[in-house]
């Protein structure tokens, strides 16, 4: 694109198009030459030694030495997608940027999910922030909105950015463990930064074990600001709030999936995509106007507080949808450069340190990572609008530059290229007005760390609030000095007093004998994730089958499956074809060795009595089932299907003796009305889990 045009959304992916490179040409040498062995170097007789001159053996091995560049230094594990944005209406009162006026515009999006600890090879499902990165290619250029998937983070200054990533990276002597904060320097850091307390409630909650990237939130994390085209300013916190509602894993399933299937979030995303089940998310704005900034509890620019949605409601803006896969992975996923520095007219920062930090800290980072000034130039990073300056040379330019003046101002080139004023579209930073001292010290506004911790607390559910608890039993389990263990105690007393004891209990510390904080007993509903979305849309269902199923069975599941949205895979023992009782070929999908539970959102078990008698057999058929329940997963069974259910022993489930029951999410029917069996089952399955199973915990699986 080389005239201002206005953008759809196509152009990113136009805009590519000259740089795909399709592989059916002839092998040639980066020069051009047509090569005509490539599995032989060149000798001296065929037992000699190999000769220098061998040119095509030089060119691929050097290049091949010179593969990996360096891996990012936190988020270095990542999943990209393109995809578009398109806003409501019009937030013209608001703010100017472009893509954010018009609601038929849409705005090529590329977004990268990551983690933030792993190196690039390690586990998808790990306990972690997940990094939700949005590039938006608009007509006035790229706008990065680069946030993770909780809403606050670990410091209040950018200087103590390489303390805590020191910390949580693997230990330096060692150099373990690998993706994990569960070892003694995390704690012992964060045993002594009492400002990381409200993000540590986060870290422990299921909000580190996403289920994948399309049921995960985001936030922009800090406060920024918009300003529309009067010169008003207004501070802006950014949400991002997936359709599909917000849901997790249990750890249990997390490290089971960790090595069944390391890749399970990029799989997914990636799966989706390819199928046409797009991700969706709604970004939505909490607004405050500048006259207000002063009006809470806390600080609006200290990142480890939110502004809770009863003070400040999210208003929505617009719908991301992710509907385009990458090409090439290190071409798009890896090169791609997110900056927080990259924004657009109508858009600016607030004085958050931690912000501002990061202000420099991107820029510095793409030029070490991608090495070279001109990593612009990148095909996935080049903006869709010109991009035009004097800036000259450097490692791999990219552009043939034809003027003959690099420099501004010029008489020989007509004063080209020329600044432009704020109504042309120059970017003109917001005049805020500041003035003080130098010093080294944080605002008093920023010193109070607890309370948004207890109001976090306090907002869980009862099986949040087990599940946090379990997550510190194994984090700081793995902590072998009792000082960190008690001052992390000590730590949670701060924040609720029943908390401290449990935590206490499970790490053999003494439990705190005294309330240091009285809980202030507020809490906030957008907090829970047991508010959220519940739908079966984009749930995968495993159909457990074996020779001689009840064909129709499979058909009618299916069938309402796919009408909601959700998908179902027959799982047996081998790949290949079974036969079902009346003779039709059924496609197997996946197998008990190429599969797990962890995989599936939810298990049905058709009916069929060979099949069953064969299923009933098969010890990893009824652990499936087992290890469902124990994940709270929604089963369901119907005819001889119940069969299975009754091998696998689920403790305090009452199963059918005749029609359709469903017990904690244990739907099953010796005989009932198919649409009534999917019926119930879809409902059980939009519930996401059933977190009151009784006796789960027996379960052995
Ligand atoms: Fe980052 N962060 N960060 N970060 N961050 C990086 O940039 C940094 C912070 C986040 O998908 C690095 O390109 C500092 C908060 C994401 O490519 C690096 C501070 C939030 C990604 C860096 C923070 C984030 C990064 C490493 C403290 C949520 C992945 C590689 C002031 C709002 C981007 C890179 C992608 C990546 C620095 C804190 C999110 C080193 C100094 C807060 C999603 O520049």
């Amino acid at each position: 694109m080389t005239e201002q045009q206005q953008v759809n959304e196509n152009t990113k992916n136009e805009a590519l198009q000259p740089y795909r490179k399709d592989a059916d040409e002839k092998l040639t040498s980066n020069q051009g030459v047509k090569i005509n062995d490539t599995d032989n170097t060149l000798k001296v007789g065929t037992r000699g030694p190999s000769l220098k001159e061998d040119f095509h053996f030089q060119e691929k091995l050097t290049h091949f030495d010179r593969e990996r560049i360096p891996e990012r230094v936190v988020h270095a594990r990542g999943s990209g997608a393109h995809g578009y944005f398109q806003p409501y209406e019009s937030m013209a009162e608001f703010t100017k940027a472009k893509f954010l006026q018009d609601p038929a515009i849409k705005t090529p999006v590329f977004v990268r999910f990551s983690t933030v600890g792993g190196s690039r090879g390690s586990a998808d499902t790990v306990r972690d922030v997940r990094g939700f990165s949005v590039k938006f290619y608009t007509e006035d250029g790229n706008y990065d909105l680069v946030g993770n998937n909780i809403p606050v983070f670990f410091i209040q200054d950018a200087i103590k950015f390489p303390d805590i990533v020191h910390a949580i990276k693997p230990e330096p002597d060692h150099e373990m463990p690998q993706a994990s904060t569960a070892h003694p320097s995390f704690w012992d850091f964060i045993s002594l930064i009492p400002e990381s307390t409200h993000m540590i409630m986060w870290i422990l909650s299921d909000r580190t074990l996403p289920r994948n990237f399309r049921m995960m939130q985001g936030f922009g994390v800090h406060t920024f600001r918009w300003v529309n085209a009067q010169g008003k300013s207004r501070f802006v916190k950014y949400h991002w709030k997936p359709l599909l509602g917000v849901h997790s894993n249990v750890f249990d399933e997390a490290q089971k999936l960790a090595g069944k299937d390391p890749d399970f979030h990029r799989r997914d995303l990636w799966d989706s995509i390819d199928m046409g089940d797009y991700p969706e998310y709604e970004l939505g704005v909490q607004i405050i106007e500048e006259a207000d900034e002063h009006k809470f509890d806390f600080d609006i620019l200290d990142a480890t507080k939110i502004i809770p949605e009863e003070l400040v409601p999210v208003r929505p803006v617009g719908k991301m949808v992710l509907n385009r896969n990458p090409d090439n992975f290190f071409a798009e996923t890896e090169q791609v450069a997110f900056q927080p520095s990259n924004v657009v007219p109508g858009i600016d920062f607030s004085d958050d340190p931690l912000l501002q930090g990061r202000l420099f800290s991107y820029h510095d980072t793409q030029l070490h990572r991608l090495g070279s000034p001109n990593f612009a130039h990148l095909p996935i990073n080049r903006p869709v609008c010109p991009f035009h300056n004097n800036q000259q040379d450097g490692r791999m330019q990219m552009e043939i530059k034809t003027s003959r003046v690099n420099y501004s101002p010029n008489s020989l080139g007509e004063n080209r290229p020329e600044v432009s004023t704020a109504a042309e579209g120059g970017y003109v930073h917001y005049p805020e007005r500041v003035e003080g001292h130098k010093v080294r010290d944080r605002s008093p506004s920023f010193k109070e760390h607890f309370s948004q911790a207890t109001l976090f607390w306090n907002s869980l559910s009862p099986v949040e609030k087990e599940h946090l608890i379990e997550a510190a039993h194994f984090e700081l389990g793995k902590v072998g000095d009792q000082g960190v263990r008690e001052r992390m105690v000590d730590r949670f007393n701060h924040v609720d007093h029943e908390l401290a004891k449990r935590v206490a209990q499970g790490i053999g510390v003494a439990a705190p004998s005294a309330v240091t904080v009285k809980n202030h007993g507020q809490s906030s509903e957008a907090l829970s994730q047991n508010n959220t979305t519940k739908t079966a849309k984009g749930r995968k269902v495993a159909i457990l089958a074996a020779d001689g199923v009840d064909a129709a069975q499979i058909m009618a599941i299916k069938q309402a499956l796919k009408d909601v949205g959700a998908m179902a895979e027959v799982v047996s023992k081998f790949k290949g074809k079974i036969k079902s009782a009346d003779g039709q070929e059924i496609e197997v999908d996946k197998t008990f060795l190429t599969s797990a539970s962890p995989m599936f959102d939810a298990i049905y078990v058709p009916g069929g009595a060979k099949s069953l008698e064969a299923l009933k057999m098969n010890g990893e058929a009824v652990h499936f089932i087992n290890e469902a329940f124990k994940h709270c997963k929604p089963i369901a069974a119907t005819g001889e299907g119940v069969d299975l259910l009754k091998a696998a022993e689920l403790p305090g489930v009452k199963l059918s003796d005749s029609s359709l029951k469903d017990d904690q999410g244990v739907v099953t029917a010796l005989s009932a009305d198919a649409n009534e069996i999917a019926k119930s089952f879809i409902n059980a399955i939009a519930q996401h889990r059933h977190w009151n199973r009784a006796h789960k915990d027996q379960v052995p699986a």
